[in-house]
């Protein structure tokens, strides 16, 4: 096992890998730029190196000082968290080069699943449902006008650098081709520094649903089951749950196989995530593979009752899984509680957290690096607590995930908390009924 790990990430991700890392008796080392001199990361960490100055470029991207970090406190592992360089193919290559292993893929896998086009066709030879579109990649527009044809409207263009819907276009009629052409391209060329796009047929009203998958060095993989994080705003996701309120026995057992035979096939070790569409007859593709831990991985968490941070680790240091496949016995559900004025276009609201009081009690977890007093940099993401409830039904996770809400206190700064009290009172959202389009027309002038 690991002596000691480099957490090459700041806020609650850093702490959160910290605290499993203390209880399997593994040395940590926290790095901070300037700006996160007072974070909480610094002070749980065994020991801290500063990296750099306020800007991620310089600090948390910053792989030279990085791995100067590690060398100097002797560190054999780093965690990249998500985010920052946890899907960075260079950072992962010289992590190796360098003897530090690194707790994520290796660069060959980061680079085969950052190449969506090429990604869709690796798991297209698995058997791995996808979408119908253009072999790889177009070669002209004539060659995307004349595959589009074939399919019929609507369509979607779609960067294979991309990732977040940039260099993404929707296209209804063949008179709007040659103007997503030119904008998904130019989009991605700036965004990517690569205009490679392919075509699918556009799925409409679709369901965001992925398969948390783990591999180990052995070529066991096995899936812990889905989370649907189909309520996102502008791609950014906003609430994610488990199970999905969609899901049937048949449907898990389809795409929970789908997604290992997917791993399986490109020898995956470690945690990931298979992300896939599912369309209003249950119909799933595939979409895309996180190599990373996620954001939302506590849903899975508390639903099975199963530390994935501590899996991740034991998988990197060499250790066998069990091979099973995981069905949810609970429900939960995760609101991200970010410094930003859901009235105001979601604008960042960073500052100082003046007053904070953070929910507790039965079937709620927080997982967050603020306190009272702390100065939320404007040089970071503006996440600063994700919520969690769990309970034995949707019904009550739902009424607990209000309840915490209510409880839950932070002055100084605007946050999404009045949008999530808002949505936890949406009749659709909680009958379940709801896909990737729900907060289009959300109304957030009244919260
Ligand atoms: C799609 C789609 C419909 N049809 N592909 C959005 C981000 C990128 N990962 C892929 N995305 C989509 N791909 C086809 N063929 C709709 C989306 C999409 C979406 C997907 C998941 C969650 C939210 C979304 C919001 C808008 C569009």
């Amino acid at each position: 096992m690991f002596k000691k790990i480099l957490i090459a990430n700041r806020g609650e991700i850093a702490l959160r890998v910290i605290r499993t890392c203390r209880e399997m008796g593994i040395k940590t080392v926290a790095v901070y730029s300037t700006a996160d001199k007072e974070s909480l990361h610094v002070r749980f960490a065994d020991e801290a190196v500063c990296i750099g100055p306020p800007a991620s470029r310089d600090s948390y991207l910053n792989i030279p000082n990085l791995i100067a970090a590690a060398e100097i406190t002797n560190a054999d592992a780093i965690h990249p968290g998500y985010g920052f360089l946890s899907e960075n193919a260079e950072f992962s290559r010289i992590c190796r080069e360098n003897g530090i292993k690194f707790i994520g893929a290796s660069p060959e896998m980061i680079n085969g699943m950052g190449d969506k086009a090429s990604a869709k066709a690796t798991m297209k030879k698995a058997g791995v449902p996808t979408i119908p579109g253009s072999e790889g990649l177009l070669s002209s527009m004539q060659e995307g006008i004349k595959v589009a044809a074939k399919m019929k409207y609507p369509v979607i263009l779609k960067a294979t650098a991309g990732g977040g819907g940039r260099g993404m276009r929707i296209i209804r009629a063949e008179d709007e081709f040659e103007k997503a052409w030119n904008d998904a391209r130019t989009e991605a060329k700036a965004a990517f520094g690569n205009d490679g796009v392919y075509l699918e047929k556009f799925v409409e009203e679709p369901r965001h649903i992925e398969i948390q998958i783990v591999g180990d060095q052995f070529g066991t993989v096995c899936h812990l089951s889905e989370r649907d994080c189909s309520i996102q705003r502008r791609h950014q996701k906003l609430v994610e749950e488990a199970p999905s309120p969609f899901m049937t026995p048949e449907l898990r057992e389809k795409m929970g196989k789908a997604a290992v035979a997917g791993a399986a096939a490109i020898s995956y070790e470690g945690v990931g995530t298979i992300e896939f569409l599912v369309d209003k007859n249950r119909d799933f593709y595939f979409m895309e593979m996180n190599t990373r831990i996620q954001v939302e991985h506590p849903v899975t968490e508390e639903v099975i009752n199963y530390d994935l941070i501590k899996e991740q680790i034991k998988v990197a240091a060499g250790i066998a899984i069990s091979g099973k496949n995981y069905t949810p016995t609970m429900h939960a559900m995760e609101c991200r509680i970010n410094a930003e004025d859901p009235q105001r276009d979601f604008r960042p609201s960073p500052g100082k957290i003046t007053v904070l009081h953070i929910p507790g009690g039965h079937g709620v977890r927080v997982d967050t690096h603020v306190y009272a007093g702390y100065t939320i940099p404007s040089n970071y993401d503006s996440m600063i607590a994700k919520l969690i409830t769990v309970a034995q039904t949707r019904e009550e996770c739902v009424v607990k995930m209000k309840r915490a809400l209510s409880e839950f206190v932070v002055e100084g700064v605007k946050t999404t908390i009045p949008f999530h009290l808002k949505l936890m009172d949406n009749e659709d959202f909680k009958a379940g009924n709801f896909t990737t389009k729900f907060l289009e027309s959300f109304d957030f002038s009244t919260l």
